[in-house]
């Protein structure tokens, strides 16, 4: 398909026959486009996916609309969004060798990228819900995390060359918009596209009566608008990551911006608590195991981060932030400074983590993990667990050491019965 060709949304009918004579299509699938079989994937809220299939193997094709596809073309989304997208895979599959899909093809026109299909891998929100284990998951997360933090960050890359690509992604502006209001400001009121299970009218409206609570949360909102520390990947959720039983890979960067370090990874852990309140609804059999499970996921993958950083710090420190010149090279040991700034990081995550706990109950596009649970009351009483500890996260993340800690949190609040 050409770029010159006026952008037009794929169809499974029409797929074929337009990417029928890509090179890099072909040279997976096989020449004879007749034979390639087509199916639509798409479940998420913003694009289409569709899994091709050819006689020598298969291709991911990914097309972003103009709209946002969960409300409908009344709330219209630019299409260079996946030029992003592409932008954030290329510079990830090099900071983070062998965690996203491999990408063949980009076609900037068309708001199209073909990648490596991942198979056998599922997405990882669905093996939570069926209680399925992922061997070393928490490591891939933490390591995930640390590695694109550290060297999409300034500790990492030359000052020239952050800024510069800062502004490849400055153009980018609808997106973080989704989330400046989705995730950070409409939990905490009532705005228009919000819904919630109305049994927890009790805890929301004490959520959104605190005053202390929506100043905390909107500190949080400057650190994430203007803080330009590293690129992230922008929506790191169990949606956003494939598994099979023992390997996990990242996708769908199309929230990528810069920001602060602790975002991607206050937003995992809050989608992996998520998983742990709802598991009472999902299992009877296996259930204190397999939240023990997750909890340990949870626990790795803060403690993964904090190594992977550390050993980053060590050895791949030429930036122009903390230069070997300031203090190895005066005597000076600069670990006390990694481990504030891993301080820093972990606080803020629990922030971020709280955050996106409230979000995903109240705004726009909640997550499967609780909503297919169909007794509301069940849902509610879970919901609510999670709603409170996400406030205790927010306010008290400065009491809250290290995984441990918020362990131990996640545990007490498992047991509480609020409603
Ligand atoms: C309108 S987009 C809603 C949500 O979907 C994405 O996965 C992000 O989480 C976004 O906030
Ligand atoms: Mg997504």
């Amino acid at each position: 398909m050409s770029n010159r060709v006026a952008y037009e949304p794929l169809t499974p009918e029409t797929l074929a026959e337009r990417l029928g004579q890509l090179e890099p299509v072909v040279s997976h699938l096989g020449p004879d486009y007749s034979q390639w079989q087509v199916q639509e994937i798409g479940d998420g809220n913003l694009n289409l996916v569709f899994i091709v299939t050819g006689s020598t193997g298969s291709v991911i094709v990914k097309q972003a609309l103009p709209y946002v596809r969960l409300v409908g073309d009344s709330w219209p989304l630019p299409l260079y969004r996946a030029y992003y997208e592409n932008c954030a895979l290329t510079r990830q599959a090099n900071r983070s060798h062998g965690c996203v899909p491999e990408v063949f093809h980009f076609d900037d026109r068309q708001a199209l990228i073909v990648m490596e299909h991942l198979t056998p891998h599922v997405i990882l929100r669905n093996k939570l819900i069926m209680g399925e284990r992922v061997e070393g998951l928490g490591r891939f997360v933490g390591e995930f995390c640390a590695r694109t933090a550290f060297r999409g960050s300034e500790l990492c890359m030359s000052s020239a060359a952050k800024k510069a690509d800062v502004g490849v992604f400055s153009g980018n502006v609808e997106i973080p918009a989704i989330t400046e209001s989705l995730v950070f400001t409409d939990p905490y009121f009532n705005a228009e596209m919000n819904s919630h299970n109305s049994l927890l009218d009790p805890v929301v409206a004490s959520l959104r009566a605190n005053v202390e609570l929506k100043c905390r949360v909107q500190r949080m909102l400057m650190k994430f608008a203007s803080n330009t520390e590293t690129l992230l990947h922008g929506d790191l959720h169990s949606g956003s990551i494939m598994s099979t039983d023992r390997e996990s890979k990242v996708i769908d960067p199309e929230f990528a911006q810069y920001g602060p370090m602790s975002f991607d990874l206050g937003m995992v852990t809050a989608n992996f608590l998520m998983a742990y309140f709802s598991q009472p609804a999902h299992r009877a059999e296996d259930l204190v195991d397999y939240q023990q499970w997750i909890l340990s996921v949870i626990g790795e993958s803060l403690q993964s981060f904090r190594s992977e950083f550390r050993r980053l710090w060590g050895t791949e420190r030429t930036g122009m932030l903390f230069p070997a010149a300031l203090f190895e090279h005066q005597g000076h040991d600069s670990s006390p400074a990694c481990e504030q700034l891993l301080e820093e990081i972990n606080r803020d995550a629990m922030r971020f983590c709280g955050i996106e706990m409230h979000r995903r109950c109240l705004s726009l596009a909640h997550n499967a993990d609780f909503e297919v649970i169909e007794d509301v009351e069940v849902r509610a009483s879970l919901e609510a667990r999670n709603l409170e500890m996400g406030a205790q996260l927010i306010l008290e993340a400065d009491r809250l050491p290290d995984e441990f800690a918020l362990i131990s949190m996640a545990e007490d609040y498992n047991q509480r019965n609020i409603l």
